[in-house]
């Protein structure tokens, strides 16, 4: 006992004078951090018992049971901490006589903290879906997860396309020196707005769902299948909405009808090429070969490319159909097996090149068309 004595004596005389004040300083901060600790637990226990008792006396003499209550707002505002991504007002306002909507950008608040600071370096982005190139930015407010923005935006756009549009406005967090972030974003469709009246409101901002895809274009084409004498037959009508490939703004479209069977190419055939335009008229049909036993098989591929004299031709969208399809392309596919012998025609959004080859599995590496051969 004595000797352990002595050499607690000892060491204290050789550590220095500041090491022990150092020492001394830290052990107070941990005792003082295991003080905060305990208050705001039993902060926190008083509060929720205070709660319970509120719902409990909301439901005083039903016989409800416990589980029907409403889950307690503290408990949902920690589940959907991470969520939480702040709100957005706007404003909205429809001129039928000049066709123009105006779009007001007024305020965020509670907005999420991007930086390192506990802050963000708001702005906000506003396009409509029809357009997604054309896209307005607010001026960005340094520092701050409640900016006012004050500012309204100006879109052409006539009447008749504005109930299938829907207008996208995304807070994104500003950086010097790195990719901004996006911290949420609202979309609303405009189909569902009354534009009679002008419009004000907050709206509660959400994850982005996705980039916006550029509108490609749209083709329509009809579908037969005869199984009797093993034909496919696909009539390529029509497409519209083109993207514009060329620059005087037109593009040459034609299309390539191409059929793969268990993800290797099989045949295929094309259109002739529609020179200067975006609303090409084809009605050109190809016919297949396609036992029965084969069908289920078989993924029909839709390309449309723009022909180019001087250069290579680029794709400008394409799709496939098969049971390997979905949506509306499926619905097209089995339309047209259940209706043996009938032609089913059907308008086809097109996609980006990208994602078909993806969802196809196919090498995204095609040989060149020739466009004249
Ligand atoms: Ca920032
Ligand atoms: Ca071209």
């Amino acid at each position: 006992m004595k000797v352990t004595q002595i050499t607690v004596i000892v060491l204290l005389c050789l550590i220095p004078r500041w090491a022990l004040i150092a020492i001394a300083v830290a052990v107070g901060l941990v005792l003082l951090l295991i003080i905060i600790c305990i208050i705001k637990c039993c902060c926190c226990k008083k509060k929720r018992k205070k709660k319970e008792k509120l719902n409990l006396g909301s439901i005083n003499g039903s016989s409800t049971t416990v589980s029907l209550v409403q889950p307690e707002m503290d408990d949902i505002e920690c589940g959907l901490e991470e969520e939480k991504r702040g709100r957005l007002q706007y404003s909205l306002e429809y001129d039928f006589r000049s066709q123009e909507m105006k779009v007001g950008v007024k305020q965020a608040a509670d907005l999420k903290a991007m930086d390192s600071g506990g802050t963000s370096d708001p702005y906000v982005i506003v396009y409509l879906t029809s357009d997604v190139r054309k896209k307005y930015e607010t001026k960005v407010y340094r520092k701050t997860l409640n900016p006012v923005f004050n500012e309204s935006f100006i879109f052409q756009i006539p009447q008749a396309e504005v109930a299938e549009n829907t207008l996208v406005m995304q807070v994104y967090d500003f950086n010097r020196f790195s990719k901004h972030d996006i911290i949420g974003e609202m979309r609303l469709p405009l189909g569902d707005v009354d534009l009679q009246h002008v419009m004000e409101q907050w709206h509660e901002l959400t994850p982005a769902s996705k980039i916006e895809q550029e509108h490609l274009g749209e083709i329509c084409f009809s579908l037969r299948y005869v199984p009797s004498t093993s034909k496919l037959t696909v009539v390529i009508l029509e497409a519209k909405k083109l993207k514009r490939m060329d620059p005087n703004g037109l593009s040459d479209p034609y299309v390539k009808v191409q059929l793969i069977l268990n993800k290797k190419k099989w045949k295929k055939k094309r259109t002739s090429v529609k020179k200067n335009t975006l609303s090409p008229y084809f009605n050109e049909a190809f016919v297949f070969d396609v036992p029965f036993n084969l069908i289920q098989n078989v993924d029909l591929v839709i390309s449309i490319w723009d022909h180019d004299k001087m250069s290579k031709n680029d794709q400008i969208g394409k799709l496939f159909l098969g049971c390997r399809a979905t949506g509306n392309q499926l619905r097209h596919w089995s339309d047209m097996l259940a209706n043996p012998r009938r032609p089913v025609a059907q308008w086809h959004s097109l996609q980006p090149v990208e994602d078909i080859d993806k969802t196809l599995g196919l090498k995204t590496r095609f040989k060149l068309p020739l466009p004249n051969s």
